[in-house]
């Protein structure tokens, strides 16, 4: 048997060409079923629905054989125990910097200014405010961060942008990129070498699919 964990939404739906071309097609939609475990028209392949970022953790105990998680996410997780052989060029999307409008970011980074930086990617902040030798107080959140810079809970935030709707209907800019975000297959590295013969296939057949789409 083979197990791959997805996440319901963006991930589930944009998986589900790259699952077709090899040949999967599950037997329920997430959205439409409480069901967790979900069949395939392949006795040898079901899926497992759970959060986004519970993905890495199921791939990495081996629970599931193949999972298909974003950057952010795996970036977070720190990657133990997963192969990532594959960027799929799904679920798009830039971590960026954001503040209120009228906030003068450049003005209190040259000033050497301490920043109060609100987000769920706490690594990703750090690494990308140390970086440029901006001071930082850290604040996990685990959503809504848009809500932060506009109630006083942080100067800025650090948060996935995709077509900005976001926030704009918050009154938010954008103001630095920090990084681009897509999905990878992630794989358990001991399923890799066990199941091989039936793993290797589904991963071929991503790579031609995503290749084919230049
Ligand atoms: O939503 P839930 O709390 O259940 O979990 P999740 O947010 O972890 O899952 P999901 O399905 O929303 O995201 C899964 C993956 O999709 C993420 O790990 C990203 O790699 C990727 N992705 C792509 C995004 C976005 N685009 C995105 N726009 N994830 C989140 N967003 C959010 C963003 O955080 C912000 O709140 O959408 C909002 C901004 O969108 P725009 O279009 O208004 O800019
Ligand atoms: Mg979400």
């Amino acid at each position: 048997m083979i197990t791959i964990a997805l996440s319901k939404g963006r991930i589930f739906e944009e998986t589900l060409p790259l699952l077709a071309a090899a040949g999967i097609v599950p037997s329920e939609a997430p959205e439409s079923s409480r069901k967790l475990i979900i069949g395939t028209n392949r006795d040898d392949v079901r899926l497992i629905i759970v959060r986004a970022t519970d993905v890495p953790t199921y791939v990495q105990y081996g629970a599931a054989d193949l999972g298909v998680a974003g950057k952010d996410v795996l970036l977070e997780h720190g990657g133990a125990g997963v192969y990532q052989p594959l960027d799929l060029e799904i679920a798009k999307c830039s971590l960026m910097v954001a503040v209120q409008q009228g906030f003068d970011y450049l003005g209190a980074v040259q000033q050497g200014a301490r920043l109060r930086v609100a987000t769920k990617y706490t690594d990703c902040a750090r690494e990308h405010f140390a970086g440029k030798g901006v001071h930082i107080d850290l604040i996990k959140l685990y959503g809504s961060m848009e809500l932060a810079p506009l109630v006083g809970l942080a100067d800025c935030i650090v948060d996935l942008v995709s077509t900005g709707g976001t926030l704009k209907a918050n009154n938010l800019v954008a103001v630095e990129h920090v990084r681009d975000i897509s999905s990878r297959l992630i794989v358990n590295q001991a399923a890799l070498k066990l199941k091989h013969d039936q793993l290797q296939p589904i991963i071929d057949t991503f790579a031609a699919t995503v290749a084919a789409r230049h």
